[in-house]
């Protein structure tokens, strides 16, 4: 009699045991690729909150496709996985793949980038910076700098931009808010924008391009992130230009590279955005599978570095 109580007790205590385990949360995470350091850093964020905090994560990477995402985010569904998150590489075409997460019951949080569907019970959060006001960030910082305001004083300034992944929520609104404010200074002049991919080697050959097309009339270069800005600076310096002197330059990110590059002269200014946002997903997926509802939108915070500031700050980078 005693040893089946026993036998009953272990037996309870084993589908306990199991039971718990069954209970770690699984998150399927499609990220976009690695196309900049903040991605990179980005990925990293992530892997290490899932890990701190005891989630299972189920992690793939799209190499910057969308029918990629849209693959890894259908494998989820198929393996049921509790909370799915993803860094939308575009836009726009979600629907058709939410609508069968949704109908799955599985729900799905937005890392980083927005969609642009007309439903919006197709996904329950989205956490990330305000691109928008990124881009104000570095059109204000622009008109505000000396040596700009004293051209800006005698004549035109000759910008050129380059643009992040075409369609992406980040190229979008970058665009957007540096426009915006640039409407108030109508001798600002955007005279080429286009897209240099994220990527550093785009970066490059884009602003070869432009250097072969403006030459020496071009003042000022807004890129849409510090990769882009770093592939350029090589361009400019290649063609016999002085980066951040003959060429203003100001990007997004504030990423390591952008500071060092800010300590060498070469970069005027980067506009912080944050890839960190690990630590927070982990906590809202918590929350999710605790029953909470979460924010529709949680906006990270973030802060502007003008190159003076570069060598003050450089310690204190997190990324
Ligand atoms: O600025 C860029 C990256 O979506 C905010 O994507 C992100 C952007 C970031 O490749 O460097």
């Amino acid at each position: 009699m005693k040893k089946l109580m026993l036998t009953i007790a272990a037996a309870v205590l084993l589908t306990g045991i199991a039971h718990a385990d069954d209970k770690k949360i699984t998150l399927g995470f499609s990220q976009i690729g690695a196309e900049s350091e903040w991605r990179t850093a980005n990925t990293q964020s992530i892997k290490d909150a899932a890990a701190k905090a005891g989630i299972n994560l189920k992690f793939s990477d799209a190499q910057q496709k969308q029918e990629n995402q849209i693959k890894a985010i259908r494998s989820f569904i198929a393996q049921k996985v509790d909370v799915i998150a993803f860094s939308p590489v575009v836009e726009t075409g979600w629907e058709p793949v939410l609508r069968e997460a949704k109908a799955a019951k599985i729900p799905v949080i937005l890392s980083d980038r927005a969609v642009d569907v007309k439903d919006d019970s197709l996904w329950v959060s989205f956490m990330g910076s305000d691109f928008v006001e990124e881009g104000r960030r570095a059109a204000k910082w622009l008109v505000g700098y000396a040596p700009i305001k004293a051209l800006a004083a005698k004549g035109d300034v000759v910008i050129v931009e380059l643009q992040g992944t075409v369609g992406s929520a980040p190229a979008i609104d970058r665009k957007k808010g540096f426009e915006e404010v640039m409407k108030a200074h109508p001798n600002y002049k955007i005279v080429r924008s286009q897209t240099g991919d994220f990527t550093r080697a785009k970066g490059k050959e884009v602003m070869e391009a432009f250097l072969k097309a403006e030459g020496k009339k071009i003042n000022v270069l807004y890129a849409h992130n510090d990769d882009m800005a770093i592939g350029a600076i090589q361009a400019i310096e290649e063609a016999g230009l002085k980066p951040g002197k003959d060429i203003v330059i100001v990007s997004i990110d504030a990423v390591k590279g952008a500071f060092e590059a800010m300590m060498a002269g070469k970069l005027n200014c980067s506009v912080e955005c944050s890839p960190l946002l690990g630590p927070q997903l982990m906590q809202a997926v918590k929350d999710l599978k605790a029953g909470k509802v979460l924010p529709k939108r949680i906006v990270t915070e973030e802060g502007v570095f003008p190159m003076e500031t570069a060598a003050k700050e450089f310690p204190n980078r997190k990324y």
